[in-house]
């Protein structure tokens, strides 16, 4: 009898919490889906500082958002501000996306 009880408390706290842990797993991968279609952090590697011209040259991993492969190249910078605080040498993770037709650097931090 006691025993019996026992099985009931147990299902009844176990089964609510197994259903939360399956719905929080769809959740969890939905969130995945969407953040695939978002701007993705990637490492650069600081080649040129071009503060008058408002660009600056990265070496980058690829760019999912925006189907590129890992290369060379100038970006816009969303700030150009920033070119003030990044030199020659650097390693950033940064966010690019087009903006205007422009790839540009929206988000940056220094990495290591
Ligand atoms: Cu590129």
């Amino acid at each position: 009898m006691k025993r019996t009880a026992w099985l009931v408390l147990t299902a009844a706290l176990v089964l609510p919490a197994a259903a939360m842990a399956a719905e929080e797993h769809e959740h969890h991968h939905a969130m995945a889906m969407q953040k695939q279609a978002e701007p993705s952090w990637v490492d650069g590697t600081v080649k040129k500082v071009d503060a008058g011209g408002g660009k600056l040259t990265l070496s980058h991993g690829p760019l999912e958002n925006l189907g590129m492969p890992g290369m060379t190249m100038a970006f816009r910078v969303k700030d150009k501000a920033w070119l003030g605080q990044i030199k020659e040498g650097d390693h950033i993770r940064f966010v690019a996306d087009n903006v205007n037709g422009n790839v540009t650097v929206v988000k940056y931090e220094p990495a290591h």
